[in-house]
């Protein structure tokens, strides 16, 4: 039985990563942050209790942070494969807290390296890193692809161009198997709040139910090349399953807008827009309503607006991925689409959006907005 550790378990591919591995019969660990309210909500449906004989998957205290702390849970755990998913994974926080994000993003990258070398292990224990298309940031060539240079426009993306380096430098310099998945935007319904496709999805169905008067968004012309996580896990797994350790992009090649997103999530619920004004003045105005869906809507509200604190202070506009490296070496190819993936997210923010109401409606509070 091959044993696996994932940083980042309790994040949104933390918690895929586990369901997948667990299925292929894993022995699963993962490494959680000690958090005054319990974190697990993501993997409270796979969670074993501790207590049983060989429960298949573990959790253990720790950070990024903190190097005795992971070389201690590698050299006990000894893990066949090591999922680093874990990090400060917001942009726009990243310009809030840049010193740490670098820190967990980019030393704790090396900190999981460090300590499998240490310990004596390169030779025995495979290595993926989460590597990201905010590489690419202000993009030097369209698609982007393995070879095409990167030019990171946040501390987020800083972070990570460290942690691509450092590991396919120590992949050059002791032979390690370790690789980077350049992974563009994958969502899904886990996906955290306040990322965009899910503060569109959650925020358009708390308005149809009457949760939330509006939604208050940033520049909606950015471009992104959105997958499901679900698919995107699954690639992570095949890299560490090869003969030789390569980087690889993952995509779907294809390419919309936040505003196509938000007309997507707003149709799922029976309800068109129409956008009218330019920059921060922008709106966008409910013109129907063809479902029962919304009934908290009608023809004429105003449920979008521009808040200039969305912004960032140095704006990626626009990132499309060619994953025919992926294609033809590994046989991936994503089998969700992107409009596939907002119904289900829209429908997920529904059911939890129509329980809300329930309650609220029946007396019991209710806290549904929340700093996006
Ligand atoms: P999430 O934000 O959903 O999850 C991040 C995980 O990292 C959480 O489990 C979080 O713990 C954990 N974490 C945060 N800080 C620390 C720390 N100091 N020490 C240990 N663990 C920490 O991210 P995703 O699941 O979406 O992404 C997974 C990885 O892939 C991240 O590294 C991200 O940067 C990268 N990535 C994501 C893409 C995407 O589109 N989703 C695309 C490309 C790369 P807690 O639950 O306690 O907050
Ligand atoms: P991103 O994802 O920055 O690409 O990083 P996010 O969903 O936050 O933003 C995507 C685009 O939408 C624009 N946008 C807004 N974004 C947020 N969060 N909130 C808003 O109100 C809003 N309005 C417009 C953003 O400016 C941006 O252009 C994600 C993370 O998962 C990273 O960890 C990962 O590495 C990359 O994807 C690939």
């Amino acid at each position: 039985m091959k044993r696996a550790l994932i940083t980042g378990i309790t994040g949104q591919d933390g918690s895929y990563l586990a369901e997948f591995l667990l299925e292929k019969g894993y022995e699963v660990h993962g490494i959680k942050r000690r958090a005054s309210l319990f974190n697990t909500d993501r993997i409270d449906h796979i969670f074993e209790d501790p207590h049983a004989p060989d429960p298949k998957l573990k959790l253990h205290y720790g950070d990024l942070s903190d190097t005795s702390n992971l070389t201690r849970l590698i050299a006990e755990i000894k893990p066949d494969e090591v999922y680093n998913l874990g990090a400060q994974s917001h942009v726009a926080v990243s310009f809030e807290s840049p010193e740490y994000t670098a820190d967990v993003d980019g030393m704790g990258t090396l900190r999981l390296l460090e300590a499998i070398r240490f310990l004596g292990m390169e030779k025995t224990c495979r290595f993926y890193q989460a590597s990201t298309s905010e590489l690419y940031g202000l993009v030097q060539e369209t698609p982007q692809r393995e070879t095409t240079p990167f030019y990171p426009r946040s501390p987020y993306a800083v972070a990570k161009l460290y942690s691509y380096w450092i590991t396919v430098n120590y992949r050059e310099s002791y032979g390690m198997y370790a690789c980077n998945g350049i992974l563009f935007n994958h969502e899904s319904p886990r996906r955290g709040e306040t990322f965009v496709t899910r503060k569109i999805t959650r925020g358009l169905a708390n308005i149809a139910q009457g949760l939330e008067p509006c939604l208050y968004m940033g520049n909606i012309d950015a471009l992104r090349d959105w997958g499901h996580a679900k698919d995107y896990v699954r690639m992570q797994w095949m890299m560490l399953q090869q003969d030789a350790p390569e980087d690889f992009v993952i995509a779907t090649g294809k390419q919309y807008s936040v505003r196509d997103f938000i007309r997507w999530s707003a149709a799922e619920l029976g309800i068109e827009l129409a956008f009218s004004g330019t920059g921060v003045e922008e709106v966008a105005t409910v013109a129907a309503v063809t479902s029962d869906k919304a009934p908290a809507v009608k023809v004429g509200d105003v449920i979008l607006r521009i808040d200039p604190r969305y912004f960032r202070p140095a704006e990626v506009e626009t990132l499309l991925g060619d994953p025919a490296k992926a294609k033809e070496k590994l046989g991936w190819v994503p089998q969700i689409t992107a409009q596939e993936m907002c119904a289900e997210m829209v429908e997920a923010d529904l059911v939890a959006a129509r329980r809300a109401r329930l309650l609220r409606d029946h007396g019991y509070e209710t806290s549904v907005t929340r700093e996006g």
